[in-house]
């Protein structure tokens, strides 16, 4: 089987396929104003097969609780990964962001539900109307406590600053488990950074040498922000989390549709969708271990 990077390429390795991760639920929509948005465990699975067929190689989960509310209980995480796991292939990505209003704690014991990967935010960020705390004690112990267990972050990243962080982490901390850095691009958050191709371009700038990226652009920034990726080299995140409208005036039917667009866009690229074990290649994912 061929090796799904190559060692060259003007940002980091320049992949000859395109990662597609599918981030389909967030923690922001409210079920009543979103019928379609999956919430509950049947809906995720049957969501993430539906992604995986057209090709999702990776999914971003937000759980709800019975109430269709965003939570962090370690229980129903620890069953979305096994569920997850038994009826798809994908690579399991639990958020440690969370909510906005989640805790520390809260957010550090989602590790504990051993997931193949987990996102850790670089830095502190306006979110709309309200701040997505991170502060760096708090990064550096999820950096830490992903490597302890063996699960792959995935850096995310909201504004360039961030990267320069992500610099010093990895300078002081050392490379995560798995030994290959991987960056997400949220671009577009009000707050944030913007969803255009010059930020894009300036953030490849900045990358860690040998990092790889994907990038997502939120609501309207979706497609610029996809388009310019994909062009970069770089792999995709598409999903309900980041964009309810799949063209203006047409909201989505489900995450299946944003994807099928995403592998199509990656097709014509000539840079196909991974797979998801080639996904794994690709970031050195391994199943993680309890810590003893
Ligand atoms: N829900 C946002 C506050 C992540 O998943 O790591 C944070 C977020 C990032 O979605
Ligand atoms: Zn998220």
């Amino acid at each position: 089987m061929s090796s799904p990077t190559s060692p060259s390429g003007p940002v980091g390795p320049r992949s000859s396929g395109t990662l597609i991760t599918v981030a389909p639920t967030g923690a922001e929509h409210r079920k009543s104003d979103v019928p379609n948005l999956p919430v509950t465990l049947a809906e995720l699975v049957s969501t993430a097969q539906d992604c995986e067929r057209v090709g999702a190689g990776m999914i971003h989960v937000h759980i709800r609780d019975a109430a269709a509310q965003p939570t962090l209980d370690l229980g129903l995480l620890t069953e979305t990964v096994a569920a997850l796991r038994a009826e798809t292939n994908l690579v399991v990505q639990l958020s440690t962001g969370g909510a906005v209003t989640d805790p520390e704690s809260d957010r550090l014991r989602v590790l504990d539900a051993l997931p193949d990967s987990a996102s850790c935010t670089m830095g502190t960020v306006n979110f709309g109307d309200d701040v997505f705390m991170n502060r760096w004690e708090f990064i550096v112990e999820l950096h830490q406590r992903m490597r302890d267990r063996g699960i792959v972050p995935e850096y995310e990243i909201f504004d360039l600053g961030q990267l320069a962080s992500l610099h010093r982490l990895l300078d002081k901390h050392g490379l995560p488990a798995g030994g290959h850095v991987h960056v997400d691009l949220v671009m577009g958050v009000p707050g944030g950074m913007p969803g255009d191709v010059q930020t894009l371009v300036a953030a490849l700038r900045l990358l860690p040498e040998g990092a790889s990226f994907s990038a997502t652009g939120i609501g309207r920034t979706s497609l610029p922000v996809m388009l310019a990726a994909l062009s970069a080299g770089g792999h995709l995140r598409v999903g309900m989390e980041d964009t309810l409208s799949y063209a203006k005036g047409e909201p989505v039917r489900d995450n299946a549709q944003l994807v099928a667009r995403a592998a199509g866009l990656a097709r014509i690229a000539q840079r196909p969708p991974l797979s998801a074990d080639e996904v794994r290649a690709l970031l050195g994912a391994a199943r993680p271990e309890p810590v003893a």
